[in-house]
């Protein structure tokens, strides 16, 4: 664990050397400082946090901060970051990613590393679209979307990310937009300090190939805070009742935040583990009862 005293490091520690290479105005760049004033609000030294994405554009985002970064295989970001919090519990564990990498081809890691409830901040830039292949369908697509991938536009419903991961148990959802930098950096940390699995639905425009309707400028007029309507964020079913709006309101904040969290993956996993030592067996013992007598 850090010895170091909180708030002793600065945003622009958390900042890399490397260029980011997204198109201008992206709004990943929104994303990883809102990630920069998070951290330096935590504390904890760069050494002390890694933070794992898949493929994409905005899965480039490790490689922008200072900490230890594993910009993975697509679709993988979730089962590598729960290998390395298992591995080593003391680290602060964020994955990033796309909605394609975290709702298509990764879809199916998301209950899993939900309902074992590592302690991990899953940031997703949710862009509705593929921008690092060029423009084409993403799960989270609106129905109709003419696309390189659509001519005639798309005939399927989108992923709902928020309600999806509130129905499977997550233990804290929010959404932001960097139309609002200040309240995105605050879902961010609050997301870090909840002692479990977070998902934080970031609208971050893709304004390449992205919608007209997706971009800052239409965020800054659509969006509303949650806590503006005094929403309790202990309330999971008023959660799911607003997350059934996505696509069509922009609500920023907490959606959700179980008050009394679950005991997290990596503490049970210890717990066994501690308690199964004392009448743990060599391993020669082991081996000698598969050999032939
Ligand atoms: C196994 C595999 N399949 C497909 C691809 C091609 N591919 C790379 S990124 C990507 C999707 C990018 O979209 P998203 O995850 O939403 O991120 P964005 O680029 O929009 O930030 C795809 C299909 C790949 N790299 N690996
Ligand atoms: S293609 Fe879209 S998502 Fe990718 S860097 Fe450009 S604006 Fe961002």
């Amino acid at each position: 664990m850090s010895i170091v005293a909180e708030h002793e490091y600065q945003a622009k520690d958390y900042k890399s050397d490397l260029k980011p290479i997204w198109c201008p105005s992206c709004g990943d760049f929104g994303v990883v400082s809102a990630i920069y004033k998070a951290l330096a609000r935590i504390g904890r030294p760069p050494h002390e946090i890694a933070f794992v994405s898949g493929i994409g554009c905005s899965s480039r985002i490790p490689g922008y901060t200072t900490a230890y970064g594993f910009n993975s295989v697509h679709g993988r970001a979730l089962p590598i970051a729960q290998g390395i919090k298992l591995a080593n519990p003391d680290l602060l564990v964020l994955v990033a990613g796309g909605d394609g990498d975290g709702f298509s081809i990764g879809g199916g890691h998301v209950p899993h590393a939900i309902r074992r409830n590592l302690d991990l901040t899953y940031i997703l830039m949710d862009n509705q679209i593929y921008g690092l292949t060029k423009g084409q369908l993403s799960p989270t697509s609106p129905r109709g979307l003419k696309t390189g991938s659509s001519f005639h536009g798309s005939l399927e419903e989108p992923v709902n990310p928020l309600l999806y991961v509130l129905s499977y148990g997550a233990g804290f959802v929010a959404q932001g937009t960097p139309a609002d930098m200040s309240g995105l950096a605050d879902v961010i940390e609050e997301g870090i300090r909840y002692p479990g699995f977070a998902f934080i639905n970031v609208q971050s425009p893709c304004v390449t190939y992205g919608q007209e309707e997706q971009q800052l400028r239409v965020h800054k007029q659509k969006m509303q805070s949650l806590k503006d309507l005094a929403h309790d964020t202990t309330d999971r079913l008023k959660a799911m009742a607003l997350a059934q709006e996505y696509g069509i309101k922009l609500y920023t904040g907490v959606f959700y935040r179980n008050p009394e969290p679950a005991a997290t993956f990596e503490t049970a996993v210890r717990e066994l583990h501690d308690r199964l030592v004392p009448e743990a067996r060599l391993r020669v013992d082991i081996l000698d009862t598969f050999r032939p007598q």
